[in-house]
């Protein structure tokens, strides 16, 4: 199935970039944006340079658009004042726009610091409560709270997608376990087009790996199965040394996230 324009918030980021040949099957028309270039536009994209503090410019980039991946924003531990701006009023403005404009589905570009204060040995379900491990992983809860209410109170329908680790490759022990691949991230993306009831699910964000601490059988009925696994990076990791179970960065879900201490002192 086809959206007629889909619009890609944060394109020019990672993950934009490792999506961007794969989403344009979902859509006639590729709307990508960031304040980063983006080079020149492909057959079948526009480009539309935005930048989401700014409302009005928010909601010209939304209308006209038919979904939305929203994956723009600051990715990491951040000033509570910067991530505030960006991801929680930058996300509010998107979810007015497409409330205004009437844009039903929008995919969520949530993360795994939003329950990074839980212990790897914990198997979480999309039932879990949340336990943020930042300035960051609270932003991105928020995200998920408004989605949820947008849901609820008018309809809009949203795929919460809470990312592991989603690079060409892993970077470190934790990430065998945490490590999405690209392609199990554009299938995903189509599983949220293409399906006719959407609701509102939490879905982990992460392939079929060896090691994982995230159950998503209460989002069986997305018909989602990772089919790539960080196992093809086995022994990657061979010359670092093994993690002490003693270091926080190991006991907890976040990793360094939940380690480090406040951001803005
Ligand atoms: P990234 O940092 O590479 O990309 C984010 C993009 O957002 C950047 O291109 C940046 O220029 C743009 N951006 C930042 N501030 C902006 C603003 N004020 N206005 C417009 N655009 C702005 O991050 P990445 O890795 O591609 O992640 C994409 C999304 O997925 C982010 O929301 C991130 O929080 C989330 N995520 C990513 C994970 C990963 O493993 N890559 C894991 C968990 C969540
Ligand atoms: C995230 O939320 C970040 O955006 C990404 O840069 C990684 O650090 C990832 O989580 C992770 O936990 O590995």
């Amino acid at each position: 199935k086809k959206v007629n324009r889909l619009l890609v918030t944060g394109a020019a980021g990672t993950i934009g970039g490792l999506i961007r040949d794969g989403v344009s099957e979902f859509a006639e028309i590729l709307r990508l944006s960031d304040i980063a270039d983006l080079g020149e536009a492909r057959p079948g994209e526009e480009i539309m340079p935005c930048d989401l503090t700014d409302a009005d410019a928010v909601h010209k980039l939304v209308s006209g658009c038919d979904a939305i991946l929203h994956f723009g924003g600051i990715s990491t531990e951040n000033r509570a004042d910067l991530i505030h701006k960006v991801n929680i009023e930058g996300t509010y403005s998107l979810y007015e726009a497409a409330r205004k404009e009437g844009v039903k589905r929008i995919l969520f570009a949530s993360s795994n610091h939003v329950i990074g204060f839980h212990k790897r040995e914990t198997r979480l379900t999309a039932s879990s409560p949340i336990r943020p491990d930042g300035n960051y992983g609270v932003s991105k809860a928020y995200g998920e709270a408004l989605a949820r209410l947008y849901w609820d109170k008018y309809g809009i329908e949203t795929l919460i997608v809470r990312i592991g680790s989603c690079f060409p490759a892993p970077k470190d022990r934790r990430m065998m376990a945490t490590w999405m691949s690209a392609g199990d991230m554009v299938r995903l993306i189509g599983r949220m087009i293409d399906t006719p009831r959407l609701g509102c699910p939490i879905v982990y964000g992460v392939s079929d790996n060896a090691e994982s601490w995230w159950d998503n059988s209460e989002t069986d009925y997305l018909g989602w199965r990772p089919q790539d696994s960080s196992a093809q990076f086995a022994g990657l990791f061979d010359d670092v040394p093994q993690e002490d179970p003693t270091d926080p960065a190991v006991i907890w879900q976040g990793g360094m996230f939940a380690k480090a201490g406040h951001f803005d002192d």
